[in-house]
């Protein structure tokens, strides 16, 4: 025990690639956008009950405030200062939101904007969601402090101070992001600054952070303030635990910067999960889903334990950051529910589901112009909070993938298979393919355009299960597809092409 304490007192146990959720646990729900209060109602209401493990949320801290256009959601990617002040709520509102989600064993993870500062064309004054002053001009940020000393002016070799060419490393960590004033992190000044802003978070009880824009950060010095990161709150998590840090590095491949380089901090997240899944569910270039047999590191993904993954996030469902045209969002209902099913099923990386927004997309060009709207807001621009329906769904323009009966009892199924490997395995050479977790769970799909009817190995103990997909084990009896696993591990399994969901899911805490 004394050698692991040692170990973590010096940071090198593998703990920042632990989530810290609680026990049997084993997905995290991004809740952007929505506001504190909301997300404490809906940790106890909704996340405890079905066992979601954690929340990641919108930066907390104040960001300029666009009024052209009007409040997009990315206004929060450019800070202003580190005061936990912004639509989403104040500080007490956000220290009420983390003890609550603690006490009922929900985590809370934050997305850590601290690459930058706002854009360099946003002007001086106090247009800031607390009203702080700020001067882009002069590179002046007040209630920080910052001032242009902490900046990369002089280091950026392009001429336009912005990156230019993603080939030259020096340029992505040294140069502005689309104009975004780009911190000089090899200065202790701005490292121990940071990590004061961070350890100010894990005070209050957070479990871990997204560290936005890490491609833009040398790995050195995303190391130099992680290393002054405090041990998690001891009110909820044992002595010596580190917070988890998963860095968001866009790597698609033919690049100079890796996933992997970043691997000593943390772990990061997986672009080229969703993008691949996309293809093969969308059949794109002749990928169908008998080749997913293999699904994981022989893809080219990073090591299982280094992964976050996903089928989408806040960017590459609006076309923002990377993915393209393959990746599946809750646009594209029927596939988007098979792609997260599997990703929760097969038992590679650490899984992230997303909750969004719904906004009035409209194409011209071959571009959404309305790919920057914000959340459902009021007359005033507050966010507003998220009305929950009669039948569970979300009100307003709230879609609430989570709420999802299908999504929703996949992250149960992770959880009660989560120590089971991956077993089973059976396709028809096409779009039709199955595969268990050992003996607590085993999912079928049917993606070809003509009817699945197969007998199967499950793996399972025999008995009557309840399909969570069409449907609940509810008062002991299934509301959805029954399907019958006999004394020796085999069901039969029929599934049309035209079903709503052609996809069917059974583990042993849904069973007769
Ligand atoms: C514009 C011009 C600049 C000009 C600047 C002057 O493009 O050339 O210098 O004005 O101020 C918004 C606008 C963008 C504007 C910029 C700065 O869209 O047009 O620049 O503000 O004013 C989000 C959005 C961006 C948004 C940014 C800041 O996606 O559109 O920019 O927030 O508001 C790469 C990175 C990856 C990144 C991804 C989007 O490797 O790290 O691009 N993803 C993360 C976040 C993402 C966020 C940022 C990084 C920045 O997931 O949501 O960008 O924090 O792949
Ligand atoms: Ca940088």
């Amino acid at each position: 025990m004394r050698v692991l304490l040692l170990l973590a007192a010096v940071g090198l146990c593998g703990a920042q690639y632990s989530p810290n959720t609680a026990y049997g646990r084993t997905a995290i729900v991004h809740l952007f956008e929505w506001r504190w209060a909301d997300i404490a109602l809906e940790c106890e209401r909704y996340l405890a009950p079905y066992g979601f493990g954690g929340v990641q949320v919108s930066p907390p801290n104040e960001n300029v405030v666009v009024t052209s256009p009007y409040r997009p959601w990315w206004e929060r990617y450019q800070p202003i200062s580190y005061n936990i002040c912004t639509r989403s709520g104040n500080e007490d509102e956000f220290r009420e939101m983390v003890s609550r989600c603690n006490n009922v064993g929900v985590r809370i993870y934050v997305d850590a904007v601290v690459n930058h500062m706002c854009g360099s064309g946003a002007g001086y004054g106090t247009h800031s969601t607390c009203g702080s002053y700020f001067d882009a001009g002069t590179r002046d940020f007040p209630s920080v402090p910052y001032s242009g000393w902490d900046f990369n002016d002089g280091k950026c070799s392009t001429y336009s101070g912005e990156i230019e060419n993603y080939q030259d490393i020096y340029q992505v960590r040294d140069c502005r992001l689309s104009g975004l004033l780009d911190l000089a992190l090899e200065k202790d000044y701005v490292r121990s600054t940071i990590a004061g802003y961070l350890n100010h978070l894990i005070d209050i009880g957070v479990a871990g952070f997204r560290i936005d824009a890490a491609k833009h950060m040398w790995p050195g010095d995303m190391k130099a303030f992680l290393d002054q990161l405090n041990d998690l709150n001891t009110q909820w998590f044992s002595s010596g635990t580190r917070p988890f840090i998963y860095q968001e590095v866009i790597d698609l491949g033919g690049e100079p910067i890796t996933g992997s380089q970043y691997f000593d901090n943390g772990r990061v997240t997986e672009f080229k999960y969703g993008a691949k899944l996309g293809t093969v569910l969308r059949k794109w270039d002749g990928k169908k889903m008998s080749y997913l047999k293999n699904w994981g590191e022989d893809w080219g993904l990073v090591p299982s334990d280094r992964a976050l993954v996903f089928v989408d996030n806040h960017d590459n469902q609006r076309g923002h950051g990377a993915g393209g045209a393959s990746i599946l969002t809750f646009w594209d209902a029927r596939l988007y529910k098979m792609a997260v099913g599997f990703m929760l099923a097969h038992p590679y990386g650490f899984t992230r589901v997303m909750s969004s927004f719904r906004w009035p997309r409209y194409y011209e060009n071959g571009e959404d112009v309305n790919d920057w709207y914000g959340p459902p807001h009021n007359s005033d621009g507050s966010t507003k909070s998220v009305p929950i329906n009669e039948d569970t769904t979300c009100g307003d323009d709230w879609v609430c993938e989570h709420r999802w009966r299908q999504i929703r009892n996949m992250v149960v199924f992770r959880n009660v298979v989560s120590t089971e490997d991956f077993t089973n395995w059976w396709d028809n050479d096409s779009n039709q393919v199955a595969f268990g977790r050992g003996s607590k769970g085993f999912i079928v799909f049917n993606n070809d355009d003509w009817e699945l009817n197969q007998s199967l190995e499950t793996g399972l103990p025999a008995g009557t299960y309840c399909d969570v997909i069409s449907g609940d084990k509810e008062d002991g009896r299934c509301t959805g597809i029954e399907v019958y696993v006999s004394s020796d591990g085999r069901a039969n399994f029929q599934i049309s092409n035209n079903a709503e969901d052609p996809f069917i899911a059974i583990h042993v805490e849904a069973k007769l």
